[in-house]
């Protein structure tokens, strides 16, 4: 029997890379999209080998009504809650819409599920987050860490993890959280840190861009792969009895960290100076092609307090011993090896943006 999912989010990097393994796998994939539906295929302005087979539905999780007829008539075997306001920063200016979204957004779906009589047959999966860990109590952070946190987004998050929990224990649903920590690819949109570097690094390095803008360089973050982290999703709804992940590299870094990969990528080692607002990342030596356009001593890196947030988590590492253990999941890429991928990716976007701009003369 063809397996069918139901994913809500399938437009954003998960959804695609999740979409991809379960195409892969046979299932019949349905996804919730607010994007304009693109005859039932997924992966816009990537090559036709990677388009995705999926049947699109249009809304939001703002939906009640809209979820309800959908979960009902899909019926679906499996459910991948992924759809979020996920911008931890834009959260604290739409509070309400992130409470709407990502807290009772969960409960919409749960809610379709167990009045569409689907409580012994779908299988739930909810993208929970390590934001709720926020101002963390004890390091790495494990399945049995107190959450703490720190945002409209990470509060709207605790919310649905308990609900999810609650559906598990009062009916019996197959329920589940992943609590993931960060997760990026060069799918990852410009307005997290990770592509906003690689991004920002890549059109510097071809002249495009003189510097970049950032917030906090001290915060620290366990960063994976999308791709390995869609993996252990599925592989969490497949087990015999449900349960609760953390899902994570067990490595730290911080963002001044990412920022010096990235350069090196393109050939500009990076040195920082100053602390604060006052610290700059200057080019201390740079070879390749970036020394047509990045000379040594430019100023590449700046901090600015737009990009800080009124409370920030500021030390993630994840414990992933219990994936390891009971699924035998652990992550194949490496932070730093992503960050080479994402700027291989943003550099050749950045080449063909700057062969568009006429040339003087
Ligand atoms: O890349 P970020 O915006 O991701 P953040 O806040 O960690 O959230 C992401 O990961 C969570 C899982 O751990 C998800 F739940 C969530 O949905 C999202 O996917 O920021 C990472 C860090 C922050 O501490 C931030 O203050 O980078 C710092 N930062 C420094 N400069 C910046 C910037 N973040 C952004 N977005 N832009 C900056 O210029």
């Amino acid at each position: 029997m063809t397996k069918r999912a139901f994913i809500t989010g399938i437009g954003g990097q998960d959804g695609w890379y999740l979409a991809q393994i379960l195409n892969e796998k046979g299932y019949e994939v349905h996804g919730l999209t607010r994007r304009p539906l693109d005859d039932e295929v997924i992966g816009d302005g990537v090559p036709a080998s990677d388009r995705l087979a999926a049947h699109l539905h249009f809304g939001d999780l703002t939906d009640s009504s809209n979820i309800a007829r959908l979960v009902r008539e899909i019926a679906p075997d499996e459910v991948y809650n992924l759809g979020a306001q996920s911008r931890v920063a834009a959260s604290f200016h739409a509070p309400l819409y992130t409470a709407s979204v990502d807290g009772l957004g969960t409960l919409r779906v749960l809610e379709a599920i167990r009045l569409s009589g689907l409580v012994d047959r779908t299988r739930f999966y909810q993208a929970s987050t390590a934001e709720l860990f926020g101002k963390v109590s004890q390091s790495p952070q494990s399945e049995t860490t107190p959450f703490y946190p720190r945002s409209p987004y990470a509060a709207a998050k605790l919310f649905s993890y308990w609900t999810t929990v609650n559906y598990r224990e009062a009916y019996g649903m197959f329920a589940c959280n992943g609590v993931l920590f960060n997760h990026d690819s060069p799918r990852r949109g410009k307005e997290f840190v990770t592509r906003k570097i690689t991004s920002g690094m890549a059109r510097i390095s071809v002249g495009l861009q003189r510097s970049l803008s950032l917030g906090n360089l001290d915060a620290k973050r366990d960063w994976g792969h999308a791709a390995d982290y869609v993996r252990m999703q599925w592989l969490m709804l497949q087990r015999d009895a449900p349960a609760d992940y953390v899902i994570a590299t067990g490595e730290q870094h911080s963002v001044r960290d990412f920022v010096t990969w990235a350069a090196a990528a393109l050939g500009i080692e990076i040195r920082f100076f100053g602390s604060g607002v006052d610290e700059h990342g200057i080019a201390a030596h740079v070879v390749g092609e970036a020394a047509a356009h990045v000379k040594q001593g430019d100023i590449l890196i700046r901090v600015d307090p737009r990009f800080f947030r009124p409370t920030d988590v500021v030390d993630l590492v994840g414990d992933p011993g219990r994936a390891l253990n009971e699924l035998g999941w652990s992550p194949l890429v490496t932070a730093r090896d992503m960050c080479a991928e994402m700027v291989a990716s943003d550099l050749a976007v950045a080449r063909r943006d700057a062969r568009h701009i006429p040339s003087e003369g």
